[in-house]
């Protein structure tokens, strides 16, 4: 018998007895030191040292219910799906994602590689750094992670075993209604934006006949359409980043659902961190100008390199017959290019006027500047969903964002 052998919400000190009874990462006698490092919504995430040897481990461990939002019950096999994720995508992507240990579905605690020489990208972006090489690296992890988890490439009773297995109702659920209802309406009650924005918002977005219609539309393919083994919450803070390389973690929100959600989500939050500067950094400070060139031109490249990856992949992954089919790959690719937009503009609208705000927003203390910065990604938002369909290439969305940042 041990403690461990019936389910119950670990601390530090736990911890340190669990890491113990469970791995052999470290001397039974060493010192080891215990740190709760999480600091996001859903999950509490420990560092374990030897400080004798340097040598350190993570354990990530869900409660069953919220951090962000106590109350919330959210299922605890989240950790299991994030474990299997993981290592699927190792498979696919060697490199990009942290390696896992072990899982233990009593505990709900999976250990895993500690990235301590990484830092977390939108931690790195807020500090003004750029990264010249994540836009090939993010796009080479996405190409080569959803691509070969399709219907074009798999087997399809494979996949629909796949689309079995990682069925993540509780965390799509919130997906679905902070993403899609919370951005078009504030039927929660819990949406809040600055002061000045308070009119725009309701008569623009959340009174927006057109804008309703196409959220409504966007929310239904997000749960119908069962497209890849997607990441589900591709933002910045789900990214570990050197200056050489970069590592995805944290796909606890990971479904089958439309690729595009992915690439989006990339986009949304480089234009986060590229209001963040504006609205943080003087004019003249060259640190602006130079993190105003390094975002757009990621935004470009990211469209463009998972443009060119993803037809190349393609050509060597379609097993299906008819998706050999001449034509078929530029009309696939531009509906995964479609739900790219129209991601982005939800995620840039949700993240202004919903509950769950980002940092990049946030500590913009000049309130007028902020809400002027809001209301130029509100108007961009609306242009990618609306015209989501013509905004397939690079070109289409220089042509978007030029005009408003
Ligand atoms: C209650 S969770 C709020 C948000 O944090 C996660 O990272 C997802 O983006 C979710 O929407
Ligand atoms: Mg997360």
């Amino acid at each position: 018998m041990s403690r461990f052998d019936q389910y119950f919400l670990m601390e530090e000190k736990d911890i340190l007895e669990y890491v113990q009874e469970k791995y052999d990462f470290f001397p039974k006698d060493a010192q080891l030191t215990c740190k709760e490092i999480g600091d996001g919504n859903l999950n509490y995430v420990f560092r374990i040292t030897d400080p004798a040897t340097g040598k350190s481990v993570i354990l990530k461990h869900s409660g069953v219910e919220t951090r962000a939002r106590s109350g919330r019950k959210v299922d605890v096999d989240r950790n299991r799906i994030e474990a299997e994720i993981l290592q699927r995508q190792d498979a696919l992507a060697p490199g990009f994602v942290p390696k896992i240990y072990g899982y233990d579905p009593v505990m709900c605690c999976c250990a895993m590689e500690d990235l301590k020489d990484y830092t977390i990208l939108r931690t790195a972006l807020l500090n003004y750094q750029t990264f010249p090489k994540f836009a090939d690296q993010i796009t080479s992890y996405m190409v080569n992670i959803l691509l070969p988890t399709t219907d074009v490439a798999m087997d399809h009773k494979e996949k629909k075993a796949l689309v079995k297995s990682y069925i993540n109702p509780d965390l799509c659920s919130i997906t679905e209604q902070l993403v899609y209802d919370d951005a078009v309406g504030n039927f929660a009650g819990k949406n809040y934006v600055v002061d000045a924005l308070t009119e725009y918002v309701d008569r623009e977005i959340y009174q927006d006949k057109a804008l309703r219609l196409e959220a409504a539309k966007l929310k239904f393919d997000f749960m119908e359409h069962a497209q890849a083994l997607i990441h589900g919450d591709l933002h910045s803070g789900s990214i570990f980043v050197t200056d050489t390389d970069t590592k995805a973690f944290d796909p606890e929100f990971a479904f089958y659902g439309p690729m595009g959600y992915d690439v989006g989500n990339v986009i949304a939050h480089t234009l986060f961190s590229l209001v963040h500067a504006e609205g943080t950094l003087e004019q003249d400070d060259p640190r602006r100008s130079a993190f105003r060139a390094w975002a757009l031109d990621t935004v470009y490249q990211v469209v463009e390199l998972f443009r060119k990856k993803f037809i190349e992949k393609y050509e060597q992954v379609a097993a299906d017959k008819l998706a050999r089919t001449e034509g078929f790959c530029e009309y696939y690719l531009n509906g995964v290019m479609a739900d790219t937009a129209a991601t982005t503009g939800m995620e840039l609208i949700r993240r202004i006027v919903g509950v769950a705000k980002v940092k990049d927003i946030t500590l913009i203390e000049d309130e007028a500047r902020r809400a002027e910065l809001e209301k130029k990604l509100l108007i961009i938002a609306k242009q990618l969903i609306l015209n989501r369909a013509s905004t397939l290439t690079a070109a289409d969305w220089k042509s978007i964002l030029e005009g408003q940042l």
